[in-house]
């Protein structure tokens, strides 16, 4: 397993639609194998394929509750049901590092999938699992949390943040 270069924002990279995975085969699995130690290895609860620069539908999420490993691997994934009340949390992103902002998404969705060995799964997530997953599926979009926030939010953060990337090459 190797962990991988995050890409963060400005980056068209992370504007990308990610395509469907044809197969779920070894190919898979290591991409998989890769982005969850990417994922743990800069302390995040989640992370899709394109934030290491591959434009695939594959997440994975590991809400490590009571400090436990528990992976959680999405290929394909489809949103079902979402819930009509919404909750709220503060939502980061490993692409987007250091900025924080409570976002509202819908409570529970039930979702559809493919997991690690491409078998078809049904998920029923809510609280902070089902915000996590909407967070991932925003990715394969080319959406990221920032853009619901006011333009002016937006775009203090991402002057912030390449002001920081430019300065973070030093000769
Ligand atoms: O590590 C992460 N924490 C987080 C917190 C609230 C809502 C969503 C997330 S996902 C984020 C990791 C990440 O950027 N995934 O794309
Ligand atoms: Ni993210």
């Amino acid at each position: 397993m190797t962990i991988k270069n995050i890409i963060t924002e400005p980056d068209k990279i992370l504007r990308k639609i990610s395509s469907p995975v044809q197969e779920v085969g070894d190919a898979e699995r290591k991409i998989m194998d890769d982005m969850v130690e990417t994922m743990y290895s800069a302390n995040g609860i989640g992370l899709a394929a394109i934030q290491i620069g591959i434009p695939k539908r594959i997440i994975v999420i590991d809400l490590k509750i009571e400090n436990k490993k528990n992976p959680l691997f999405f290929v394909n994934p489809v949103i079902k049901n979402k819930d009509n009340l919404k909750s709220t949390y503060e939502e980061g992103c490993l692409s987007v590092p250091n900025q924080f902002a409570e976002i509202d998404r819908p409570k529970k969705c039930d979702v559809e999938y493919l997991d690690y060995n491409g078998e078809k799964k049904i998920l029923k997530a809510e609280g902070l699992l089902a915000t996590c997953i909407q967070h991932e599926m925003d990715h394969l979009e080319g959406i990221l949390f920032i853009d619901y926030l006011s333009k002016l939010k937006k775009s203090m953060i991402i002057k912030k943040l390449s002001k920081s990337k430019s300065t973070r090459i030093v000769v």
